[in-house]
């Protein structure tokens, strides 16, 4: 499975991410994670992130197809992969298309878009209290969802891979609504 996750700040992509990649066995890659890992070990990656991060802008598409490059050619990623965070504008999903023609032709089986209220994503974040997610930061965030992020579920609808969940409700509850969008375009 060839997989990536679409949805605001929030939406809890990342939670249920992990426990998808560990049910079909397939890599999981959060562009977040690793731009916050490189921040904190202070990489040349990490040096060029910071400040983006901090801010709640996107980190320039150059630098995250670069990164998403390196680890699509692991051998980690020969089974398949869960791209969580990742693409997030529509440069970052043809960068993606063409990376898949060059490893061997196949593209994405799915792509998810995690629908949910604004209300419940500030709840969420601000109980989770991380660097990027004051309020502040957090409306400047869902400004950019809008206008580069969530234009990319016509993308992946027109391409006939997009399956749309609501992603309110219990842990238990949202991934079940996941599972049965993967069962949907399962081989
Ligand atoms: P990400 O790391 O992708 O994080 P996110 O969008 O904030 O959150 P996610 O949807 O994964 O929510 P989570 O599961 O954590 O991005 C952070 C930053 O990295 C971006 O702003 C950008 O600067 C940079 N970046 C990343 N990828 C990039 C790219 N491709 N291009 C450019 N820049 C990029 O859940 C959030 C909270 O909700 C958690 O506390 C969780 O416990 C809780 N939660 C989850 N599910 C819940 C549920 N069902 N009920 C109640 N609470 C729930």
């Amino acid at each position: 499975m060839r997989i990536v996750l679409i949805g605001p700040p929030g939406a809890g992509k990342g939670t249920q991410s992990l426990s998808l990649a560990e049910k079909l066995g397939i890599k999981h890659l959060s562009t977040g994670d690793v731009l916050r890992e490189a921040r904190e070990l202070g990489t040349p990656l990490g040096r060029q992130a910071g400040g983006f991060l901090d801010q709640g802008q996107l980190v320039p598409d150059d630098v995250v197809v670069q990164l998403v490059a390196e680890r699509l050619n692991g051998p980690d990623c020969e089974q398949g992969y869960l791209f969580d965070g990742f693409p997030r504008t529509l440069p970052q999903a043809e960068a993606l298309d063409k990376l898949l023609q060059e490893h061997g032709g196949k593209p994405l089986n799915l792509a998810v878009e995690f629908v949910i209220p604004e209300e419940e994503l500030m709840n969420r974040l601000w109980k989770r209290g991380r660097s990027d997610d004051k309020e502040e930061t957090v409306r400047e965030r869902l400004r950019i969802y809008a206008d580069l992020t969530k234009p990319l579920a016509a993308y992946y609808e027109q391409r006939g891979v997009l399956r749309r969940i609501d992603a309110v409700g219990a842990l238990e509850e949202v991934f079940a609504r996941l599972w049965d969008a993967v069962e949907s375009v399962r081989p």
